[in-house]
C-alpha cells in the first residue's frame, strides 16, 4: 500500500536528489511523491506554459545587463534559504509544517532567493535573473500546489565604480531613463519611515533612485506579461469590459527579512487585485556577507504559475504537471494561446471526521493542516482536486474536539472508479489513525 511506501522511504537512511545523498534525521519530512517531482523542470520546457512565460519575460529584458539563471538546483542548505538572508531563528517558513527538508541542514528551497547569497558573489553582469521550481507544504486547492516557480530578479551598483557619489547617482538617473516606457495606471504609496523604514548606509538619494529603478523595472514586467495576457485573451474572442480598461496597478508596502524598505506589486485583473511580486531594497547585512560591502541593490521575486493559470485561462494548477497529450500538445514555444479544455470529469467528494487525541497533560492535540494535507497528498497525488475543513466541534461538557475535512477526487485527464476513490481515502483515515496513536506515544 501507499501508506507502507512511504513508511519505508522514512526509515530508509538517506535521500538522493539530483545526484547529492542526504542522510536523514528527525528534520526529514520531504516525500516521495514531492521528490518525484524534483527534476520535473517545467521552467525549462520551452513548449510548456511555465517555460513560455519565462521566455516571454527574459525575452523583455534581453540586453538590459542582466544574466539569465535557470539551472541551479532546488536542494539547498538552510544557509542559503535562511539564515544567510537575515531570517530570525523562530521565523514560521523554517518550521517543518511549511518546508520540506531533506535533513537538518538541507531542504527543497521555499523561494529562489535561497540563490541571491551565491549570484552576488558570482555574478559578472550588474543584475541577474533566476528561475526556478520552489517548494513549500501547503492547502490545497485550484490555485495552490507543493511545487510552483519563481523569477527573482537583482540589481547592484557598487560605490567604488564611481569617482564621486554623484556620479554614481547620474548612472542610476541615467539606468532608470533607459528603462522602456509603460502606460500603466500606477498608484504608489511610498513607504512609512516607521514601519517600512530605509536603511541608514543608503542616504536617501541612492534610496529614492535605487527604489525607483526597482519599481520601474517591475511594470516594466508586469505591463508585459498583463497585455500579452490581453491579447490572448481578446485574439481567442472574448470581449469582457476589463479588456478595453488601462492596466493598473498599486505599490503596497511589505515585509522581507533580507530588504528594506520592501514591497508589493499588486495588478487590478477582472475586478480584484492581485498578489503578484515581492520586493525591496537589499539589506546590508546579504551585501557584507556576499563581498558587496560599498554597494547599493535591489531584489525582487515573482511567482509564475498563478499568473500562467491567467495568461493561460488554466483553470486548476495541476494542469501544469499533467503528462496527457491533449494538454501538453496545445502549448508552443513563444505562443500564448487559451487553453481549450478537453474534457470535464465528475469529482467525488469524502469526508474525514474525527477526534483529536489527548497529550499526557490531558491537552488536546493540534493536528497541523498542512501535515493532514500531505498525508491526503502522498495518498492521492494529483486526484485530489481540494481539500477542506468543513466543520469543527467543541463537546461542551467534555472538551473533546472533533473536525471534519472534505476531500474532492477529481481526475483533470480521466474518469476515476469509486473503488479508487475508497482505496485512497481508506489510506488517509488510517494514516491519521496511526498518526494519532504515535502521538499519544509522544
Ligand atoms: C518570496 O518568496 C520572496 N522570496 C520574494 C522576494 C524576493 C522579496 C526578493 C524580496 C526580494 P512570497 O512568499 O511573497 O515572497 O512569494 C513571492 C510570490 O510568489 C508571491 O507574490 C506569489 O505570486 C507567489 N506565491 C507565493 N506562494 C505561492 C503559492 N503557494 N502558490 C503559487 N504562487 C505563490
Ligand atoms: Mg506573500
Amino acid at each position: 500500500s501507499r501508506s507502507s511506501h512511504r513508511a519505508l522511504a522514512q526509515a530508509q537512511s538517506s535521500l538522493n536528489v539530483l545526484g547529492t545523498e542526504y542522510k536523514s534525521d528527525e528534520w526529514t519530512n520531504a516525500t516521495p511523491r514531492i521528490l518525484s517531482l524534483v527534476g520535473r523542470d517545467l521552467h525549462k520546457n520551452k513548449n510548456h506554459p511555465i517555460g513560455i512565460l519565462r521566455s516571454l519575460i527574459e525575452n523583455r529584458f534581453d540586453g538590459l545587463g542582466y544574466t539569465m539563471y535557470g539551472d541551479m538546483k532546488p536542494n539547498v542548505s538552510v544557509h542559503e534559504n535562511f539564515d544567510v538572508l537575515g531570517f530570525p531563528e523562530d521565523h514560521v517558513g523554517r518550521s517543518k509544517s511549511d518546508t520540506y527538508y531533506l535533513n537538518k541542514d538541507h531542504l527543497l528551497r521555499t523561494h529562489t532567493s535561497a540563490h541571491e547569497h551565491e549570484c552576488f558573489l558570482t555574478c559578472q553582469t550588474p543584475g541577474y535573473f533566476i528561475c526556478g521550481d520552489v517548494y513549500r507544504r501547503d492547502e490545497i486547492d485550484r490555485t495552490h500546489y507543493p511545487v510552483f516557480h519563481q523569477m527573482e530578479g537583482a540589481r547592484v551598483w557598487k560605490r567604488d565604480d564611481f569617482k564621486s557619489e554623484e556620479e554614481l547617482l547620474a548612472k542610476i538617473q541615467a539606468d532608470i531613463d533607459a528603462i522602456p516606457k509603460t502606460d500603466l495606471i500606477v498608484e504608489d504609496v511610498g513607504y512609512d519611515p516607521v514601519e517600512n523604514p530605509k536603511q541608514d548606509f543608503m542616504t536617501d538619494r541612492e534610496t529614492d533612485l535605487v527604489s525607483q529603478h526597482l519599481k520601474r523595472t517591475i511594470e516594466v514586467l508586469v505591463d508585459a506579461v498583463f497585455n500579452e495576457a490581453k491579447s490572448a485573451a481578446k485574439l481567442a474572442g472574448s470581449t469582457e469590459e476589463y479588456l478595453n480598461e488601462p492596466l493598473k496597478v498599486r505599490w503596497v508596502e511589505a515585509y522581507f527579512p533580507w530588504t528594506a524598505p520592501s514591497w508589493e506589486i499588486e495588478v487590478w485583473w477582472k475586478g480584484e487585485w492581485l498578489e503578484c511580486c515581492g520586493c525591496g531594497d537589499v539589506r546590508k547585512l546579504v551585501l557584507d556577507n556576499s563581498k558587496l560591502d560599498n554597494s547599493i541593490a535591489w531584489a525582487f521575486g515573482i511567482g509564475l504559475d498563478r499568473i500562467a493559470m491567467l495568461l493561460f485561462g488554466i483553470p486548476d494548477i495541476r494542469l501544469f504537471w499533467s503528462l496527457d497529450k491533449r494538454f501538453i500538445n496545445q502549448f508552443k514555444q513563444n505562443q500564448i494561446s487559451i487553453f481549450k479544455p478537453y474534457s470535464k470529469y465528475p469529482g467525488s467528494v469524502r469526508d474525514i471526521s474525527f477526534w483529536l487525541p489527548k497529550d499526557d497533560e490531558g491537552q488536546y492535540l493540534k493536528l497541523h493542516e498542512n501535515d493532514l494535507m500531505e498525508i491526503v497528498r502522498e495518498n492521492a497525488g494529483d486526484l485530489v482536486e481540494s481539500v477542506k475543513l468543513v466543520d469543527e466541534f467543541t463537546h461542551p461538557k467534555t472538551g473533546k474536539h472533533s473536525q471534519t475535512y472534505r476531500v474532492n477526487y477529481q481526475s483533470m485527464d480521466r474518469n476515476i472508479t469509486n473503488d479508487e476513490v475508497n482505496l485512497m481515502n481508506e489510506e488517509t483515515r488510517k494514516e491519521l489513525v496511526q498518526k494519532q496513536s504515535r502521538s499519544r506515544k509522544l
